[in-house]
């Protein structure tokens, strides 16, 4: 009953924003298709976006623009950010909280005792260490020690965007004030004994695509697991593939035809960003086919930009911006396969030799056939003897 009252509050909530449940259930299986989940989760992620006990998550802000969750709550369908905050209890949020200072920090310490070991903390922002972490202080305490306070009672951190994940633009050289990412801290002989094995899942990118830190929760939310990880800790289902090789561009770079210079006929053809240092080849991100904002294009080589690697930690901030990058597996091919080859012919040899295989094969089938029916008969005896 109460379940029920929840789903209609939920309901009421979306179709007071013009959202169906019809609608509901479509933005759930686009969801699940866009981050690789089974069919079959999508009712399972509708029942768990009205469940009672969702995964609590505590969210901190270090040193940042806050552009990470701005890129969540600018999603242009409604029922996504809808999906996500209600999949999710949202028990601290610096940005989105109506409380403020003293208040605020008290909603920290209950959401800590009341889901401790249990919570997942979501850290948005680069952590400070130099002068002992002086350049970022929320409420008096610098980013290092509330780290230390909040990471150790948490059941598993997501460190989102490029700040988080390993230091991003504030880490860009000379670095003044020590940036490093969560990883990287909780890795130090200091904080190592905080992270006893707790997974840590990183979403670079500056920002990240919503769509990351989305199929992360809803795995976690309705199957209680985190998605496959690499050796960064990235989810395979967005980071396994570089831009280059799903950018809508690639046939333009594929046949030599670039942009020389921005704003030249090229460009506004459309051709491949590559000449203008593009640094897609360089760079695993699933945004050349995961657009930001669901809008259709909206992505830096969409407008018209090269790509600058922002979610790699050896390019974005590092490399200038313009500057081409060296391919690693240059493309395309010297040669191609013939399209048109001359008709061969098969020798009686070889015929015989397939004759033989084929006869292997089904000798091997017909034989694994009686065995299977032997076994089957030897079952049901066996049943018949147990039964008696
Ligand atoms: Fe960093 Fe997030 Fe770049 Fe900004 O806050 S990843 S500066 S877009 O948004 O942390
Ligand atoms: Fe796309 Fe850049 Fe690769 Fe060109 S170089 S195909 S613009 S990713
Ligand atoms: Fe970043 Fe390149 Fe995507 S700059 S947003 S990884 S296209």
């Amino acid at each position: 009953m109460e379940k029920e009252e929840e789903r209609d509050t939920l309901l009421r909530r979306l179709e007071s924003r013009g959202v169906t449940r019809r609608d509901f259930l479509r933005v759930c299986s686009i969801a699940a298709a866009a981050v690789g989940l089974p069919p079959w989760t999508v009712a399972k992620m509708a029942e768990a976006a009205t469940l009672k006990s969702r995964p609590s998550v505590i969210w901190l802000h270090f040193q940042e623009c806050t552009g990470c969750t701005e890129t969540l709550l600018r999603t242009s369908h409604p029922a996504l950010s809808e999906l996500l905050l209600n999949l999710i209890s949202l028990d601290y949020h610096e940005t989105l909280f109506a409380a403020a200072g003293a208040n605020a920090e008290d909603a920290l310490r209950q959401a800590m005792r009341k889901n401790s070991g249990k919570y997942v903390l979501v850290v948005e922002g680069s952590i400070p260490t130099k002068d002992n972490g002086a350049f970022c202080k929320v409420g008096g305490k610098t980013a290092m020690e509330i780290i230390r306070e909040v990471a150790p009672e948490a059941g598993a951190i997501i460190a989102i965007g490029s700040c988080a994940s390993w230091g991003g633009v504030a880490s860009a050289d000379p670095n003044p004030t020590g940036a490093t990412g969560v990883p990287q801290l909780l890795r130090t002989a200091d904080y190592a004994p905080i992270l006893k094995g707790k997974p840590i899942v990183s979403l670079p990118g500056c920002p990240p695509n919503p769509y990351n830190l989305l199929g992360t929760v809803l795995q976690y939310a309705t199957l209680g697991t985190l998605p496959a990880l690499d050796a960064l800790g990235r989810p395979m289902f967005a980071y396994a593939r570089t831009i280059h090789e799903d950018c809508p561009r690639r046939p333009h770079f594929d046949a030599g035809r670039f942009v020389e210079k921005f704003g030249d006929p090229n460009h506004r053809m459309g051709y491949c960003l590559y000449k203008t240092g593009c640094k897609g080849p360089k760079t695993l991100a699933s945004c050349s086919q995961q657009h930001f904002a669901e809008v259709v294009g909206a992505w830096p080589v969409g407008i018209g930009h090269p790509c600058i690697g922002c979610t790699e930690q050896s390019v974005a901030f590092r490399l200038p911006l313009h500057a081409t990058v060296e391919i690693d597996r240059p493309t395309p091919p010297d040669t191609f396969a013939p399209i048109h080859a001359d008709r061969g012919w098969v020798s009686p040899a070889a015929t015989g030799v397939a004759g033989l295989v084929a006869g292997a094969l089904a000798g091997a089938g017909l034989v694994a056939a009686r065995k299977l029916g032997k076994d089957a008969a030897k079952g049901e005896g066996e049943e018949k003897e147990e039964g008696k």
